[in-house]
């Protein structure tokens, strides 16, 4: 039986990546950082069934004890500060647990001496200023601290690769979004607030730039590539993404047709305190080469996706009573 351990377990990609691992037979170790509540609402399925580990990317020692208690074949490094915006209000913590962060579960990673396989979570926040589809090959030009933090994670990735001969791979994923998705990222704040105007519990939903545009997966779907990149004979970097592009404004009117409305403009506002100091305006990714060399494919379509995004929140919004 294979064992993995998974940074980030209680995050969307991280609970997802859980329940593949053990559909495949292996024994899951999860790190998750202490909190003053215990935050486990997208694992608390899984509570019975994997192994819970406390430890922090800023504390060095603390990963080293999680990869010695779980002798993991597989480490899975999903751990972040994930959020963009977020990234311009902490940026020397985003540098320390996005960037750094995975420099120290590398540095654990050698210092244990075990031959395993690593993956880390490269986003296409690195290309950040870009016009046309992105591959494996594209430059970088990253627009937020977090996209900046992120490039020196996947380098170091890389470097570690070639300096150690270490079995590392970079996913660089686009946005990928599902049920357990985080509440303040655009898509899912637009599925619940359809959601909770369904039911009659809020008025509007506010936004900041509607015209954004962004390559959309489906989460279950993107932690399968993962998966896949650790099972090749030789590590190597994939883009993973669905070649379609859509704006806010498309998600928009996808979610407020799974309830039937047809106009959303007396639904939706916009505020500037939404709008990010510097953002990216378009992202589309060419995974032609995952597609080939991993044999990966999406299987949700951005339309099913926004659809089962919406009924979820209208299930769970369904038990509140008020504004
Ligand atoms: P997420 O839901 O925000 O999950 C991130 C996880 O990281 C959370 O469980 C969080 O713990 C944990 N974390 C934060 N700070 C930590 C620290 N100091 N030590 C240990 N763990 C820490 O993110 P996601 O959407 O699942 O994404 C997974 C990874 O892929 C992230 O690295 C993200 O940057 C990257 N990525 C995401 C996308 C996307 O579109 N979703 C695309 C490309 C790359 P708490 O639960 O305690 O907050
Ligand atoms: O949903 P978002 O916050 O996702 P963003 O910034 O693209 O980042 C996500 O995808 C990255 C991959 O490219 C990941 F690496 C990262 O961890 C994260 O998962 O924003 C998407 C777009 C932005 O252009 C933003 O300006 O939506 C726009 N937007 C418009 N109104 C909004 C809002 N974003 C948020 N979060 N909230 C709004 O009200």
């Amino acid at each position: 039986m294979k064992k993995a351990l998974i940074t980030g377990i209680n995050g969307m990609d991280g609970s997802y990546l859980a329940d593949l691992l053990l559909e495949k037979g292996y024994e899951v170790y999860g790190m998750e950082r202490r909190n003053s509540t215990l935050n486990r609402t997208n694992t608390i399925h899984l509570v019975d069934r994997i192994t819970f580990l406390h430890g922090d990317l800023t504390d060095q020692n603390s990963l080293l004890r999680c990869l010695k208690k779980s002798d993991p074949d597989e480490v899975y490094n999903l751990g972040s500060q994930s959020f963009v915006g977020e990234s311009w209000n902490t940026p020397e913590h985003t540098g320390d647990v996005t960037g750094l962060g995975a420099l120290r579960v590398l540095e654990a990673i050698r210092v244990y001496g075990k031959q395993l396989k690593f993956y880390q979570a490269s986003t296409s926040e690195m290309f950040g200023k870009m016009e046309k589809f992105a591959n494996e090959d594209t430059p970088f030009y990253p627009r937020s601290p977090y996209g900046v933090a992120k490039l020196y994670a996947h380098w170091i990735t890389k470097n570690y690769r070639k300096s150690y001969n270490m079995f590392n791979v970079s996913g660089i994923l686009f946005n990928h979004e599902a049920e357990r998705r985080g509440i303040e990222f655009v898509t899912r704040k637009i599925t619940d607030g359809v959601a909770r105007i369904h039911l009659g519990l809020q008025d509007k939903i506010i936004l900041g730039n509607l015209n954004a545009r962004r390559d959309w997966g489906y989460s279950p779907d993107y932690v399968e590539s993962m998966w896949l990149m650790l099972q090749q004979d030789k590590p190597d970097d994939y883009v993973v993404a669905t070649g379609e592009i859509h704006s806010v404004r498309e998600f928009l009117d996808a979610a407020f047709n799974v309830v039937g409305i047809n106009g959303w403009d007396n639904y939706v506002e916009q505020d500037s305190k939404f709008m990010r100091p510097a953002d990216v305006y378009y992202l589309a990714g060419d995974s032609s080469k995952a597609q080939e060399k991993l044999g990966w494919q999406r299987k949700t379509s951005f339309k099913e996706m926004v659809s089962k995004m919406v009924h979820n929140d209208i299930e769970l919004n369904n038990g509140s009573s008020s504004k």
